[in-house]
């Protein structure tokens, strides 16, 4: 590893001789100073050169102007962008980010950029459009509001798994080439699998089934596909899945309850990052019990009756569930039958209703779980009555014939819930390379 204290750490070595090591965020040069910001992983340190030569040679990088410093060689003061690594005194400097900077330093070009970014990554904020940003997601990325989300999302996935790794849980990874459809028939990719028809995984269902026959309590975080002919602000043709799904218990309310605990883990981790204070993200409180109404309910107070609820009746919703509860967050359970996969456990007190619900969290739907059949037979009756056949189940069917508990799971999407919790209008700005109708790169 190339030796090197990070831009983070500065301040802890004052007066000491240190080596950084990262991007030159940002060049200014005044008349008888130059400002080098560097960026690193861990943020940004100012470094401050000597004025520049009259005369100066030009530097070699593309669009840097005269930049040698007197008594060094030149292009020691590198453009936007350039590999550097700066060994200089770390000195105290309330004006600076960390409240320290680097004086008398020895710049290092590492690598050289060819071209210039598409936009300027030093200032606050990027006035470019999102195709654009989307079109440059390998340098725009490196933008800290743009990289913000994803660091957001990281700390999130760690939150979920340390809260589910308390609750006893496995993490398993499931195969993502697949037979058969597990949502829907509609929105599945098909490939050509060694001249086989074959799908990529819509979720990891039927495998987190069959796993809690294995392990009780499992959980996957990995990428499912769906073949989405809409356009919306909500909708990828790829995202992250973080699945769970748990034996032995009582109905659905007992998984709603481990998702609560899931969901609070999260945002204990994204708690303290800096990202959270670099977009002014509020977090929202988890309540120890998340309210909840029935699907009925939700209609009836939405005074439409479809047997789905509409992107419109999910926001009223949240909103209300703001308004009444105090409460980000909202469960609706007991979503129709008729408009829940063959999986689903009926309400056994509520004919055509089912024991499956959605986590609704500022507006969108966040969440889909519930209680799942586990007898053999139900399975078997469930995929008659919609006039499917068993074969392409068989793998899954198995799990059943050979005695499995009562049980129940849910999916979070990731991208959905970052882009609500840091206000992002579009999920894509939640996404590392979002897949959509129309994007394939980069
Ligand atoms: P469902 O299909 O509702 O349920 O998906 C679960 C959650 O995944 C997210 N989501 C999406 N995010 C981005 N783009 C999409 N195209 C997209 N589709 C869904 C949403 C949604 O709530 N097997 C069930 C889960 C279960 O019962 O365990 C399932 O996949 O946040």
């Amino acid at each position: 590893m190339i030796s090197r204290v990070l831009s983070a750490e500065l301040a802890e070595h004052a007066g000491q001789r240190v080596t950084i090591a990262g991007w030159v965020h940002r060049r200014r040069r005044l008349k008888s100073v130059t400002f080098l910001v560097v960026r690193d992983r861990s943020g940004l340190a100012q470094v401050v050169a000597p004025g520049v030569a009259p005369g100066a040679e030009p530097c070699a990088v593309p669009g840097a102007e005269p930049c040698a410093v007197p008594g060094a060689e030149p292009g020691v003061v590198p453009g936007e962008e350039t590999v550097v690594r700066v060994t200089g005194v770390v000195t105290a400097n309330p004006q600076a980010p960390g409240g320290a900077e680097l004086t008398e330093p020895e710049i290092e070009v590492l690598a050289e950029p060819t071209e210039a970014p598409p936009f300027d990554l030093y200032r606050p904020v990027v006035a470019a459009a999102l195709p654009t940003i989307l079109d440059h997601a390998p340098v725009a990325l490196r933008h800290p509001r743009l990289r913000a989300p994803l660091e957001i999302s990281a700390a999130s996935v760690a939150g979920f798994r340390r809260a589910l790794d308390r609750l006893g849980f496995t993490e398993i990874h499931t195969p993502k080439i697949v037979a058969s459809a597990t949502e829907s028939g509609a929105n599945v990719f098909g490939i050509d699998y060694f001249g086989r028809p074959a799908y990529l995984a819509q979720s990891p269902q039927f495998y987190k089934q069959a796993m809690v026959g294995v392990f009780e309590r499992v959980y996957e975080v990995g990428p499912v596909f769906r073949a989405e002919p809409h356009d919306t602000v909500r909708h990828l043709a790829q995202y992250t899945s973080l699945d769970a799904e748990l034996g032995f218990v009582r109905d659905h309310r007992d998984v709603m309850a481990v998702l609560r605990e899931a969901v609070a883990g999260m945002v204990e981790a994204v708690r303290g990052q800096p990202a959270v204070d670099l977009l002014d993200v509020t977090l929202p409180e988890v309540p120890a019990e998340i309210p909840a109404i029935h699907f009925t309910e939700a209609q009836r107070l939405t005074n439409e009756f479809e047997p789905d609820l509409s992107p419109d009746q999910e926001r009223w919703l949240s909103e209300w569930a703001v308004r009444e509860h105090g409460s980000e967050f909202l469960f609706v359970t007991g979503y129709p039958m008729a408009k829940r996969p063959f999986y689903t456990h009926p309400d056994p007190l509520r004919e055509g209703y089912s024991n499956g619900f959605d986590l609704l969290f500022r507006g969108v739907e966040l969440v889909t779980g519930g209680q799942r059949l586990h007898r053999h037979q139900d399975y078997l009756d469930a995929l008659a009555a919609r006039g499917e056949d068993v074969g392409p189940y068989e793998g899954y069917l198995q799990a059943f014939a050979h005695g499995m508990p009562p049980h129940g799971g849910f999916a979070l999407g990731l991208e959905r819930w970052t882009a609500r919790l840091v206000g992002a209008a579009n999920i894509r700005q939640a996404t590392l390379f979002p897949r959509d109708l129309h994007r394939l790169s980069p």
